[in-house]
């Protein structure tokens, strides 16, 4: 675990690079979104959750739900440079037999705590999780990362209602704000206008941070510790491609299936981006 930012930046670039090798290796896969919330992995799980990756069902660990399961391939690279398997096995992705399908499954992936990619179903699942937990008598967080887009779904206002009804302050919700959904861009598709202003008039406790900032996520997550008897809203102004800059520039950069020489030369960038890192290893 680490605090220092230098860190937390080389790690979230470690991300990204396990996410495309993921789908470099498959050939096609969820480039965008796994892009733009790489930034955060590396927060939660270089710096907050409290997690055992030796004993990934201790049931008083805090706990991480990516309702936008089609993430998969970025957070499979988070688990695995946390130590939770073998770094070379998520490059079996979405491959038959795989433990790393595309969208993420509680039954087959170490750390993965709730099977997701529905999308709309991850926030009740998470605040059904979050309840229970309190109910339990366990101090355990939970941290649940949602789409822009998945938003469209009435599903997670409900859920969202009830976790502020119930004062449940040991969830955080982390929305990816990256502005683009499979198809276009979620102002056009259907405009939440301010997310802040919705989760903020449902009860939440929220922020606004810029998402691809690891400073600003770590901040913007410590502060919630602060905050009794509300629900944690922190909307992630993000970038969908974050980290590089051709797959930012690409319109359609949801599934992408790039030529090989193409994604090469993705990997090759964030290779040479972490060679020239300093912050160290990251030790999990
Ligand atoms: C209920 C449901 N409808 C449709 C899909 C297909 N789908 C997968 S990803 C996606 C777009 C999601 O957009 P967003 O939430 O903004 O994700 P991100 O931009 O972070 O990739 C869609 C429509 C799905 N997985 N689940
Ligand atoms: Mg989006």
């Amino acid at each position: 675990m680490t605090n220092n930012v230098n860190a937390l930046k080389k790690l979230a670039a470690q991300i990204r690079l396990g996410a495309m090798e993921a789908i470099q290796a498959r050939g096609f896969g969820h480039v965008g979104g796994s892009l733009s919330v790489a930034d955060t992995l590396a927060v939660l799980y270089g710096a907050i959750l409290r997690v055992d990756p030796n004993n990934p069902k201790w049931p008083e660990r805090d706990k991480m739900v990516c309702s936008k399961g089609h993430a998969g391939p970025a957070v499979y690279a988070a688990l695995a440079l946390k130590g939770y398997f073998p770094y070379e096995d998520i490059l079996t992705l979405n491959q038959p037999g795989t433990n790393f399908p595309s969208h993420c499954d509680r039954k087959k992936t170490p750390g993965v705590d709730m099977t997701t990619g529905s999308l709309g179903q991850g926030t009740s699942l998470a605040v059904g999780m979050a309840l229970g937990d309190r109910l339990k008598g366990r101090d355990s967080r939970m941290y649940l990362i949602v789409g822009d887009g998945e938003l469209n779904e009435g599903q997670p206002w409900e859920a969202f209602m009830f976790a502020a009804a119930q004062k449940l302050d040991n969830l955080t919700v982390l929305i990816d704000w990256n502005k683009k959904q499979l198809d276009g861009f979620v102002a056009d598709i259907n405009d939440p206008q301010s997310f802040a202003a919705k989760m903020e008039a449902f009860g939440f406790h929220t922020q606004q941070v810029k998402g691809n900032s690891v400073e600003e996520v770590l901040r913007a997550i410590q502060a919630c510790e602060e905050v009794k008897g509300r629900p944690h809203a922190i909307v992630l102004d993000t970038i969908k491609g974050a980290g590089i800059k051709e797959v930012e520039d690409t319109f359609s950069n949801h599934s992408m299936t790039p030529k090989p020489e193409v994604i090469q030369g993705w990997v090759q960038i964030l290779r040479d981006q972490i060679a020239a890192m300093d912050g160290g290893v990251f030790d999990a």
